[in-house]
């Protein structure tokens, strides 16, 4: 029997591809931390206006807290106000009959819609990378980069130096916790920010605050999601996803026009 191949070539077709990418993906334009809604909103539109982004997703799957919809409901809302960004992504959705402001969708269609968005337009996405910390640079201060470290690592309580990769903004799109504002102020005392938590649900109110809220948090390093209510303290909004799009194409936009 003629073998088209050999198990040595599957090893060293993976090994060889990631390490190129690797290499590539060492210093980009826009490193965006977590592919949930916001992060994968953001994504597809800096990959469009030709950034170089990477995001970098902890978890094997990519959607955040889309999947789990409303109490684990298959379906989620969005508000119509951000009904051009699920036309741009290609996403269908239902007008609901008791109020025409709210459109529905699937929670399946909405993850893979944006997730193929942010890829078709040009945005890598790692799985299995957590970032646990953050590069930074004095005079002046400024956020240039991130730490990243396989996920499986602190899973297994192992203690293994991590990598790094340089960019010109990072994107703490973590979502509740805002695991890399919370990091950075931690660790960086001359930042002098800090990570309130968010506050208890107003869905339309923390959908507007939200929005306006979105952009860079220090020089460096921008919030979009959730994240953002839990830096300023912002009413939380349960399932209603259109401020996780609209507040992921705004933060694409201000750095599209901060970075060269
Ligand atoms: O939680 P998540 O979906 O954040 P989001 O984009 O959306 C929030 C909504 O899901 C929902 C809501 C809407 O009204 O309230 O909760 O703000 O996605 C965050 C992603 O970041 C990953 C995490 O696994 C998830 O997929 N993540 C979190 N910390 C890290 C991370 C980390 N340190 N490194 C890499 N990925």
């Amino acid at each position: 029997m003629e073998e088209f191949f050999d198990e040595s070539d599957i090893t060293r077709a993976i090994v060889e591809e990631t390490a190129k990418e690797l290499v590539d993906f060492s210093e980009v334009d826009v490193v965006i931390v977590g592919a949930g809604s916001s992060g994968l909103t953001a994504a597809f539109y800096l990959a469009k206006k030709g950034k170089k982004t990477l995001v970098l997703e902890r978890r094997l799957s990519l959607g955040g807290g889309i999947g789990g919809g409303g109490m684990l409901f298959h379906k989620i809302v969005i508000a119509d106000y951000a009904k051009d960004i699920l036309d741009d992504i290609g996403c269908k959705y239902l007008k609901y009959k008791g109020n025409e402001n709210i459109l529905i969708t699937d929670t399946s269609e909405l993850m893979l819609k944006l997730g193929n968005a942010a890829i078709n337009a040009g945005a890598k996405i790692l799985f299995g990378i957590s970032v646990e910390d953050v590069i930074f640079r004095e005079n002046p201060l400024r956020i240039s980069g991130v730490v990243i470290q396989w996920s499986a690592v602190p899973l297994a309580g192992l203690h293994v130096d991590p990598l790094m990769i340089k960019s010109k903004a990072v994107i703490d799109a973590t979502g509740h916790d805002a695991e890399v504002v919370r990091i950075a102020t931690k660790k960086i005392k001359e930042l002098k920010t800090n990570v309130i938590g968010e506050k208890s649900m107003y869905s339309y109110k923390g959908e507007k605050i939200l929005v306006e809220k979105t952009g860079e948090v220090v020089p460096g390093l921008y919030a979009t999601g959730m994240a953002v209510a839990a830096i300023y303290n912002l009413p939380r909004m349960g399932p209603i996803f259109s401020s996780m799009l609209l507040s992921g194409r705004k933060v694409a936009e201000i750095i599209s026009h901060n970075i060269k």
